[in-house]
């Protein structure tokens, strides 16, 4: 979803190409020799592939670097774009996937419960401290502007959808997604993949 609509707040052509998860497209041997650790997304750039949703955002902020989606080397907030970028692929979405897919670390049951349990206490220190922040520094990751962050932010509180407690119980952070979603980028993706916000993992 992040790099999807990055594609489209760029304005470039691309195209999109369904990789089924579901029926597990992702371990055909077409797509993994695009992507060897069965996963999706995939970007393919001419000759260049590569994986991982936060590397794609910063190598396609790279490669338009006057869009503005992610301060350049020199600017007050770059430290923070590389922070919470690295914070929210290494951090957040692992508790995430903790949740989500239980199964993929332990294999008693008990042990799942127990995973998905202490994911959800660690996700909820998160969002209430990073909402908190938010109130001081917000209404984006990076204070006053927009960036390629929020993008990856708001792919991930999609993730808490079905959790007790959801990122959008956490003003702060509600007020960021609204921001995001109204986004026409972030419309467009959403209209591509035929997804809404309470639908079924992608
Ligand atoms: N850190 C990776 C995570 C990608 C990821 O977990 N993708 C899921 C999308 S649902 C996937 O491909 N799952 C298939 C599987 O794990 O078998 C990224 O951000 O690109």
């Amino acid at each position: 979803m992040a790099p999807h609509a990055l594609l489209h707040e760029l304005g470039v052509p691309f195209d999109l190409v369904h990789v089924d998860v579901a029926s597990g497209a992702h371990r055909a041997p077409g797509y993994t020799a695009l992507n060897p650790n069965q996963r999706v997304p995939t970007l393919v750039h001419g000759d260049h592939v590569l994986y991982e949703s936060a590397a794609i955002l910063l190598y396609l902020c790279e490669s338009h670097p006057e869009s503005g989606l992610m301060p350049l080397p020199g600017n007050p907030r770059r430290h923070l774009f590389l922070q919470w970028l690295f914070y929210f692929t290494n951090t957040l979405q692992e508790d995430l996937q903790h949740w989500w897919h239980a199964d993929n670390y332990v294999t008693a049951e008990a042990c799942r419960s127990d995973m998905k349990a202490v994911a959800e206490q660690r996700l909820g220190r998160f969002f209430s401290r990073f909402d908190s922040s938010l109130a001081k520094d917000g209404p984006y990751v990076l204070g006053a502007q927009f960036s390629a962050c929020d993008l990856f932010f708001v792919m991930l509180c999609r993730w808490t959808r079905q959790m007790p407690v959801t990122a959008l119980d956490y003003p702060q952070i509600k007020r960021l997604v609204d921001l995001v979603t109204q986004r026409p980028a972030w419309r467009a993706m959403m209209a591509d993949e035929g997804i809404n916000w309470n639908g079924p993992l992608t």
